[in-house]
């Protein structure tokens, strides 16, 4: 069976039938014609939670430099005082990827449901190496697959800050902590594979022991981890360290107000003398201004705009933040359109037609046979599939095609 089906709820309704037809029972999933729970099913099923499971963020930064304020604009999270002023508590919330080519296919198809990607955040309390050696606070950074470290760069004297404002110097101390606490991890697992090596060797012990050398030497050398060449079988070696200075990093500087904020956040990379230390392999860098951040999000959407348009903004930071993060965690979104729901689908970058598939259902995976494939804005300029396909700038994609950010794809699977 060829099926061409732009929105998901088509999908869910196909498997009903192939499902059905080879006699496949699932009795503790939901029956597929209810999209909900088949939504459900599919968040459950193993290739979606590779590939569509929420990426995390842990903001991080020295005390009071708006680690908390920035996650609570960025999640919408309502936080209690009591929650606000316990340093032991993570805060754990999510945050729409805003997408303005999502927003537009959205226009074009009016569809029921608009669904875009999102991004996980955990707020963790103040970094330092005392906190670091506790093991939850180091656990919750842990888990993550990025870092945005969040760094003082407004003035304001009635907030306490550790000598003059100076972004470039508290990056290289929280980045010393970080090694510090990774050195002292890699130390600890050398001295057990030394002993394990004098009783049995193994090549791969002693490849792990090389590696960690090499690790450690880096660190040593006052280098973070992230900007240590790897192998792809390397960084699978040591992925279970889950080491903190490997993370992608962003440095998200707060400024303070000013009336030309649209020039300032712009040059703030330079004021501060950033460019180089964001142009590493795995950092970037973006400024926002937590204050104006603030006064937005509480904004309607139309006064939002109006705001932004007085200090010479476009978007806010916030939107740019979250973007950046999302690309500084490697993936990219393609999307699925149609009149029930337009959808921003979250793949690593490089993915196959076929793997992206996978990341709306696994059944799309296998049964997998062309995708039809168009970029987002060659489908707006066309004003339809049909108009696409008569241009031909609707092609016809096959498995191993590498899927682009932005494309619009229709699989076409056999089920
Ligand atoms: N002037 C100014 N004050 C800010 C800004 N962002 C946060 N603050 C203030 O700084 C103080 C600390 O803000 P938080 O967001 O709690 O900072 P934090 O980094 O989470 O602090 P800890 O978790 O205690 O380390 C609060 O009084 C905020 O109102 C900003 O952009 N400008
Ligand atoms: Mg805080």
């Amino acid at each position: 069976m060829i099926a061409g089906l732009f929105a998901y709820d088509g999908v869910s309704q196909q498997r009903t039938a192939s499902l059905g037809m080879k006699g496949i029972s699932h009795p503790s999933k939901p029956s597929f014609v209810d999209l909900g729970s088949a939504l459900a099913w599919a968040f459950l099923s193993s290739s979606f939670i590779l590939t569509e499971h929420a990426m995390k963020t842990g903001i991080i930064g020295l005390p009071q430099v708006g680690k908390t304020s920035l996650f609570t604009i960025l999640t919408k999270a309502h936080l209690s005082d009591q929650a606000r002023a316990n340093p032991r508590e993570a805060h754990i919330g999510v945050a729409k990827v805003p997408d303005d080519r999502l927003d537009r296919l959205a226009a074009l198809y009016n569809p029921k449901k608009l669904t875009h990607t999102s991004v996980e955040y955990v707020d963790v309390g103040a970094i330092g190496q005392e906190a670091l050696k506790d093991t939850n606070y180091a656990a919750h950074l842990r888990n993550v697959d990025a870092l945005a470290h969040v760094v003082r760069a407004f003035d304001d004297p009635a907030i306490p800050h550790v000598g003059e404002i100076d972004p470039l110097r508290d990056i290289k101390n929280v980045e010393f902590d970080l090694m510090i606490s990774d050195l002292g991890q890699v130390e600890k697992r050398l001295e057990r594979l030394e002993k394990d090596l004098k009783k049995m060797k193994t090549a791969e012990l002693e490849k792990e022991f090389e590696l960690l050398k090499k690790a450690k030497a880096q660190l040593e050398s006052e280098k973070p981890l992230r900007e240590m060449q790897m192998t792809p079988e390397d960084k699978k070696r040591i992925k279970g360290f889950m080491f903190l200075s490997e993370k992608p990093i962003l440095y998200v500087l707060n400024i303070g107000e000013s009336t030309e904020l649209g020039k300032e956040l712009e040059e703030a990379g330079n004021r501060y003398k950033l460019t180089e230390i964001a142009s590493r392999p795995n950092a970037g860098a973006t400024a926002i201004c937590g204050k104006v951040e603030a006064e937005l999000s509480e904004m309607s959407d139309a006064d939002a705009a109006e705001f932004l348009s007085s200090y010479g903004l476009k978007e806010s930071g916030l939107t740019r933040l979250i973007r950046t993060t999302y690309r500084l965690l490697g993936v990219i979104s393609f999307f699925t359109a149609g009149e029930d729901e337009c959808r921003a689908w979250q793949v690593p970058a490089n993915s196959r037609a076929q793997e992206a598939a996978g990341a709306i259902h696994s059944d799309l995976e296998k049964h997998f046979i062309r995708a039809e494939t168009i970029r987002w804005d060659q489908l707006l300029e066309a004003g339809s599939e049909a108009n696409a396909r008569a241009k031909g700038t609707l092609r016809l994609e096959g498995k191993d095609y590498i899927v682009q950010d932005g494309d619009v794809m229709h699989i076409r699977h056999s089920g």
